[in-house]
């Protein structure tokens, strides 16, 4: 079988960062404003008073203690908690555009590849920020590439799933070099106003080149030695956002219209999913886990990543073995695991075996087996 490479990667950072102490001063400050303003019907036991959230419960919870996003003011204003995104005309880039061309092109350099090199684009991430045209094909435009472009969607696990289909596209010949991009403005989606969860998510935009080993010239390429995807329905991860939402009036503007979730149902039945899920494919490829040198995990929770080393490997992973990045970017779901892999890759050796892996709503498991050539 044809040898295909992951050749290049490539990361936006937002500029702006919120810590968890800013973030949950604007959340108590929003809950004040709403238990003052309610005081009647909280006096009259109609509504229960909103409690505050705490920077200690979201690091002890979580891992988390910081999240870059597209836009920090509009956030932490305690009227607005929403991104401020003014709406730009459509001769101009997008915001995920802009995302994509700037992460795009740092894995396009490191792998040594011209526009005129690619023939796919995958947009691959958990929101895109307009129904049609494609993310992709404005990516394309903006980038000089021709050839075809598409956008899919498998929330966080996006990104392996688009992996997995770059992959397929250049083993059937339908295209030879592949750009996959995961702009994720998950701030765009979450509630700042539900404590269980405004804390969770950050932004941010990764790149990944995939093609044949064969046109590869990279200094650094990990070949792909395996990918396998699952998904398993669950309402436990869900938001009700959708183009059928104005056949409700009532609906909009509902809490179910961004992401929710049941937080501890998910920890408890995706985890074990995971850590089979990896287990069950390194030992049909005759690969011990101790090989592994790395796991880059998705960064959705720290404890979740702990927990799922440990059963993989029969032991604690040390922070070397399943790198940490969520402390600084807290989950920003597709990107999460490419980011690890992106900061976390120089120190390998030809021969060397690490685990790119992904888990989120769906639910949806992709894990790849790379070796570095
Ligand atoms: N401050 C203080 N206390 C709090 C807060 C807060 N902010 N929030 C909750 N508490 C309290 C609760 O009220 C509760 O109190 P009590 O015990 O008195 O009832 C206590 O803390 C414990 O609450 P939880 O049980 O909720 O806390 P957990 O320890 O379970 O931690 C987590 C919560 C961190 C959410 C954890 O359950 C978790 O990480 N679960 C897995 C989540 C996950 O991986 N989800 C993946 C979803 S991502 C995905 O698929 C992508 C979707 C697309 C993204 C789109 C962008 C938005």
């Amino acid at each position: 079988m044809t040898d295909i490479v992951i050749s290049g990667t490539g990361l936006y950072t937002p500029p702006e960062s919120i810590s968890n102490e800013e973030l949950v001063a604007s959340f108590n400050a929003y809950v004040e404003i709403f238990n003052r303003e309610h005081a009647a019907e909280i006096a009259a036991g109609d509504i229960a008073p909103l409690q505050p959230s705490s920077a200690e419960f979201i690091e002890k919870a979580s891992g988390i203690k910081a999240r870059y996003v597209v836009n920090k003011d509009g956030i932490l204003d305690p009227r607005r908690m929403v991104p401020r995104l003014p709406e730009r005309l459509n001769e101009d880039q997008s915001i995920q555009c802009e995302m994509a061309v700037a992460a795009a092109r740092e894995a396009m350099a490191q792998a040594g590849k011209s526009a005129a090199d690619i023939d796919m684009v995958i947009v691959a991430a958990s929101n895109m920020q307009r129904a049609y045209p494609a993310m992709a094909v404005e990516i394309q435009d903006a980038l000089g590439i021709t050839g075809f472009g598409f956008d899919m969607n498998v929330a966080c696990s996006s990104a392996t799933f688009g992996i997995q289909q770059a992959r397929d596209a250049i083993l059937s010949g339908s295209a030879r070099c592949v750009l996959m991009l995961n702009p994720e403005i998950c701030s765009g989606h979450l509630n700042f106003r539900d404590r269980d969860s405004h804390f969770i998510f950050g932004d941010v935009c990764t790149a990944v080149i995939v093609e044949a080993a064969a046109t590869a010239t990279a200094a650094d390429q990990f070949l792909i030695v395996d990918s396998k995807l699952q998904t398993i329905y669950s309402n436990n991860i869900r938001n009700n956002f959708g183009f059928l939402n104005r056949g409700d009036e009532s609906g909009v503007g509902e809490s179910d219209k961004l992401f929710m979730q049941e937080g501890r149902k998910v920890f408890k039945e995706v985890c074990p999913a995971v850590a089979s899920q990896i287990s069950t494919q390194l030992e049909k490829l005759g690969i011990p886990p101790a090989q592994v040198k790395r796991f880059w995990l998705h960064q959705a929770n720290l404890s979740m990543n702990q927990l799922i080393s440990k059963r993989v490997l029969g032991r604690d992973a040390t922070a070397d073995e399943a790198p940490t990045i969520l402390d600084e970017y807290a989950n920003t779901s597709s990107a999460g695991s490419v980011i690890a892999f992106h900061k976390h890759h120089a120190d390998f050796r030809p021969g060397d075996i690490g685990v790119l892996c992904s888990f989120g709503a769906g639910y949806s498991i992709g894990s790849v087996i790379l070796k570095k050539r």
